[in-house]
């Protein structure tokens, strides 16, 4: 943007009169909506609880402690209810020939299929009776590995129904990602697909799950969703043709009567040290505060066709393609394939042959399309769309006018949703029809929701109205996650340890005057690879793995489409030679080691990395070379070798 757009350009933008007049919420109501929840959770919660149908009804709403050593965080502790009957069943009798999903496949020529929700329950039994006679009951585990199908809907949704906990692993991990984690939440079951197609290309899912088994209990049962039709290698009495029993099953399966508090999933995410850790969520208030969420941040309406192009492999896709707006009876798009294929319209080209009304994506996303110019975008009527949404990391300015202007014709509020695979949902979001947005800011607190700004350093609160630091949020809210599996410690040391008597998020970010809340993204060593939450430390791992490579330090780059680049320092072996070869050798390893998503961008043959003298590796000094800002290195005298700075910095990789 030039100098004089940019002081045309207004600060903030409110959505058009006719949408903030249709709104649930508008800017007073939000005001005393959000007071309320602050003043008093418990009658709050109380209420909107109440938008699920509970078995039995809770008496006792909010119960909970950010207290070091003694976390416990419970919503609607004594009420029951099935999540499945919630999202299905009890929208039968209103709107049981209502669609319910309406599937995009990635070959843009193959017929979309629009399941009702009478549809819906039929598979969704079949689905839990097939799991049941696999002789999964409520409690186990079972960890699906599927392509954006129906069948992963169902297989969520039956799951449950009948009170098991999933675990879902994006199909783009490894094999080695996927049998950690069916080892770690002690899966009975995996259940996958023959093949992925994406973008025209696929993914031999099946062959992964092979392999990945080879490493497991040789008692989890193998569920094959035959999709493509792709030849499969099959183990005789651990695999199991999935469709073939679904259609001899029963279409009824009695829904299990399950506590609010019962975990409904399991989702690894990365963290800062160590493996990656399985955030769990609670069946009562995860899906209370899903809905809640959807329905208001998206001002979703009956009648609305709503797209989150989020996988299901990831948190958004949990809540907000199948969870958040299932149990609000809503119609919601389920797309198999990528932006690009089969071009940088096909975004697009969805949008108008579906009319989807609110359309949600990921700023990467964002920035590539932008990237193939407007042409792709103009060539389409967008005129069903009413609202869009951003989520995954902080939205630059300039992506943020294009997807205003060319895709929402600067009709459509964008809303841009801050939120974690912890939080449930969405925690600092603009409401569309209540709060005007600023580009880049994700504004204001949801209902019930108290963000605080600490110092880093001291930890001190920061209470005047402008503000910079760690964002930390200082009471529960109901979607918040329960605990890490099998791990409750390290949940409280991840969350409640370094802020005491808060949750930290792991983020910085910035108060401005009107109380608008700005992510600067993450303090700590977690790096944002398109949208998607990589520890440097899983890298690292997967690097000195090899048996080449002596030591390896990870750091975050800025990176035009991806937001953050992997760069990757390596000490090889003594003796070993740095070679080209060998550089494309160490990017498949970690391809194979973890998934193409964390691939390095760049690898560096570094003889030393800067240490202290009592041998951490300092991040600070080599996220500066990476980032090309050699003027601030800052202290370099604690250094045990300050010469290895000196040959970073003259052997940086060149990116052009
Ligand atoms: C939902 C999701 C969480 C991290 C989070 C933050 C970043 C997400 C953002 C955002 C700025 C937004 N993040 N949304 N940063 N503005 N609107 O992405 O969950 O994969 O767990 O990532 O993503 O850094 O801490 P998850």
């Amino acid at each position: 943007m030039n100098a004089q757009a940019q002081a045309a350009a207004p600060e903030s933008y409110a959505a058009p009169q006719e949408f903030i007049a249709k709104a649930h919420v508008d800017a007073a109501r939000y005001e005393e909506m959000y007071a309320a929840s602050i003043a008093d959770p418990d009658a709050f919660w109380g209420e909107h609880g109440l938008r699920l149908d509970w078995i039995k009804p809770y008496s006792r709403v909010k119960n909970t402690d950010f207290t070091f050593g003694q976390v416990s965080i419970k919503w609607f502790e004594d009420g029951t209810l099935n999540v499945a009957q919630n999202c299905v069943d009890r929208h039968l009798e209103t709107r049981g020939d209502q669609t319910a999903i309406i599937f995009e496949p990635d070959d843009p020529n193959a017929p979309a299929q629009h399941i009702t929700y009478r549809q819906l329950h039929d598979k969704v039994c079949r689905m839990a009776n097939v799991l049941r006679s696999q002789g999964v009951t409520r409690g186990d585990r079972v960890v699906i590995y599927l392509p954006m199908i129906p069948e992963a809907a169902y297989a969520m949704l039956a799951c449950a129904r009948i009170g098991a906990i999933h675990s879902i692993v994006f199909a783009g991990f490894s094999p080695d990602a996927l049998a950690n984690r069916i080892n770690d939440s002690a899966a009975k079951v995996v259940i996958t697909a023959d093949s992925a197609p994406r973008g025209g290309r696929k993914t031999a899912l099946k062959s992964n799950t092979d392999a990945a088994l080879l490493h497991c209990s040789d008692r989890v049962r193998c569920l094959v969703v035959k999709h493509t039709g792709d030849q499969t290698t099959w183990v005789d009495g651990r695999d199991v043709d999935v469709k073939a029993l679904m259609d001899h099953a029963a279409p009824d399966c009695p829904a299990e009567e399950m506590n609010a508090e019962d975990p409904l999933f399991v989702l690894y995410t990365s963290g800062s040290t160590g493996k990656p850790k399985g955030v769990v969520h609670s069946s009562g208030g995860y899906l209370a505060y899903a809905a809640m969420t959807h329905q208001y941040t998206f001002d979703y309406h009956d009648g609305d066709i709503f797209w989150c192009t989020a996988d299901v492999g990831w948190v958004t896709g949990h809540s907000y393609i199948i969870y958040g707006p299932l149990a609000n009876g809503a119609t919601t798009l389920m797309f198999e394939g990528v932006p690009t294929y089969p071009d940088a319209g096909r975004f697009w080209a969805v949008c108008e042959k579906h009319k989807v009304t609110q359309f949600y994506t990921a700023p990467t996303a964002i920035r590539a399309l932008m990237g193939q110019g407007n042409g792709f975008v103009e060539k389409h009527d967008l005129s069903s769309l009413r609202l869009l949404g951003s989520v995954g990391e902080p939205i630059n300015p300039e992506a943020w006018n294009w997807y205003n202007e060319v895709v929402g014709k600067g009709r459509c509020p964008i809303v841009d949703t801050w939120w974690q695979t912890e939080t449930g949902g969405h925690l600092i979001t603009p409401l569309p029809g209540a709060i005007p947005a600023k580009p880049g800011s994700a504004t204001k607190p949801f209902f019930g929701v108290k963000p605080v700004v600490l110092e880093a350093e001291s930890g001190k609160l920061i209470e005047t109205p402008e503000a910079e630091g760690v964002l930390c949020i200082a009471d529960s809210w109901p979607g918040q996650m329960r605990t890490v599996w099998g791990d409750h410690d390290r949940f409280q040391e991840t969350y409640f340890q370094q802020y005491k008597g808060y949750y930290f998020s792991g983020d910085g970010c910035r108060r401005d005057a009107d109380g608008y809340y700005w992510i600067t993204g993450r303090v700590d060593d977690v790096i944002n690879v398109s949208g998607h939450r990589m520890g440097t430390a899983e890298v690292e791992s997967a690097l000195v793995a090899h048996a080449q490579v002596a030591e390896a330090a990870v750091v975050g780059y800025p990176h035009d489409i991806k937001g953050q680049g992997i760069y990757a320092y390596v000490t090889l072996m003594n003796g070993v030679e740095p070679t080209d070869a060998l550089r494309k050798e160490l990017e498949a390893w970690v391809r194979t080691e973890i998934g193409p998503i964390a691939k390095p961008d760049l690898i560096q043959w570094a003889p030393g990395l800067p240490k202290t003298r009592s041998g951490k590796i300092m991040r600070r000094i080599l996220r500066k070379i990476a980032e090309n800002d050699y003027g601030a290195l800052g202290d370099i005298s604690t250094l045990a070798d300050p010469s290895v700075v000196e040959d970073l910095i003259e052997n940086r990789m060149n990116r052009g």
